[in-house]
């Protein structure tokens, strides 16, 4: 999974990527994209890691981008902007960085400190990138549909597609409210759209604002995971060994890592699960969207394991940790042989049963 943090001109999206990524902040002003491997936190794992003392465990990853700040009070800046925002259209998930956090020390966007105003600059300039391409698209298609080529049919479904997209650009919505079926999803899938992406928003706040809620209801539907983070705080806690880290997050009221909100809430955007497996001593988490049906998942192991499949003997790992061990999950029939139609669910330890 490849997730780009975005946002406008110093938000912190550096400070956030160097405590998830535990690389250097990159400097203020870098017009480099800066990218980094990202551990996905898993509690089952560490868990699964004492049960089974496999040789070794590996962990999911994410694919972190962490782009320079946009700016699109000026000219300059918008072009500079534009010219970063096509460079992302491969990523599968942004996290919209915005500000909340005080320092006198980094003036504020704008002037003001007001997030929800942020986001909204960025949703709309976002939408605008993917008008000017629906734009240019639907001048090409214009031209070609009138040809009595091969793909003539396919052009002015296309066409038609993309005037669609253009009216729902056009009432602020993003692209992704106006697909409504995978034919239509793939007919637009190799141009990029940002708008058709996930999204997260990622609050920046200040140590005093930890426990404040933000509601961007006007601006993103329920479904957007909206985290908040302290990167300054975060970056410091980066910087200690597990058990300090563990000890100050307790003594500030903090539950949860920012690489596990972080992690948790691009999963949760892109509908992504994990099934785990245990093969020749080694512990892996498995990243699939869901609803992947066993054969599916076997794939993603490895293709030997999809090509001759028999059977998927699945337990839930909540079952394997209430039980404490595989012999009482055995005993309580909760070892279960699926076949390749099965719907893999999150946490399922899964040993395929395959033959080549
Ligand atoms: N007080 C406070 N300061 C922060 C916080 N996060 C970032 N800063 C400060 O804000 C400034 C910008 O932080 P960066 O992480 O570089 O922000 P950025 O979004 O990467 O900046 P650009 O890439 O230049 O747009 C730095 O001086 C940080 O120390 C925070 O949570 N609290
Ligand atoms: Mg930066």
């Amino acid at each position: 999974m490849k997730v780009a943090l975005l946002g406008l001109l110093q938000s912190g999206k550096s400070t956030i990527f160097a405590s998830l990524s535990g690389k250097a902040i990159p400097p203020i002003g870098s017009t480099a994209i800066e990218e980094a491997i990202v551990t996905v936190p898993d509690e089952r794992l560490d868990w699964l890691t004492e049960y089974y003392k496999p040789k070794k465990t590996t962990y999911a990853t994410i694919d972190c981008l962490d782009l320079p700040g946009f700016n699109f009070t000026d000219e300059h800046g918008r072009t500079a902007a534009r010219r970063l925002i096509n460079q992302i259209r491969t990523s599968d998930c942004f996290v919209l960085v915005v500000r909340a956090f005080e320092n006198s020390a980094v003036p504020p966007y704008r002037n003001s400190i007001d997030p929800a105003r942020d986001l909204a600059e960025l949703q709309t300039e976002l939408l605008l990138a993917d008008l000017e391409l629906v734009a240019t698209r639907i001048e090409r298609l214009e031209k070609q549909v009138h040809k009595p080529t091969k793909t003539q049919a396919q052009d002015k479904a296309e066409l038609a597609l993309h005037k669609k997209l253009q009216q729902t650009i056009e009432t602020e919505a993003p692209i992704s409210s106006a697909i409504e079926t995978d034919a239509e999803r793939e007919m637009i899938k190799s141009l990029g759209f940002l708008t058709l992406k996930p999204i997260v928003v990622a609050v920046n706040v200040g140590e005093e604002q930890l426990d404040t809620k933000f509601d961007f209801a006007k601006r993103v539907d329920a479904s957007v995971p909206v985290i908040t983070i302290c990167a300054k705080l975060e970056f410091e806690l980066a910087q200690l060994d597990a058990d300090s880290r563990a000890e100050f997050m307790a003594d500030l009221g903090i539950t949860e890592s920012a690489a596990s909100k972080f992690a948790g809430s691009c999963y949760s955007a892109r509908r992504a699960i994990s099934f785990l497996t245990v093969v020749s001593n080694e512990l892996r988490a498995w990243p699939i969207k869901q609803g992947t049906v066993a054969l599916d998942a076997a794939g993603k192991v490895h293709t030997d394991i999809k090509r001759g499949f028999i059977r998927a003997e699945t337990m839930a790992f909540d079952d394997l940790k209430e039980l404490g061990s595989e012999k009482e999950v055995k005993a309580a029939g909760k070892i279960r042989l699926e076949g390749k139609d099965y719907v893999v669910q999150d946490g399922d330890i899964i040993n395929f049963r395959f033959n080549v």
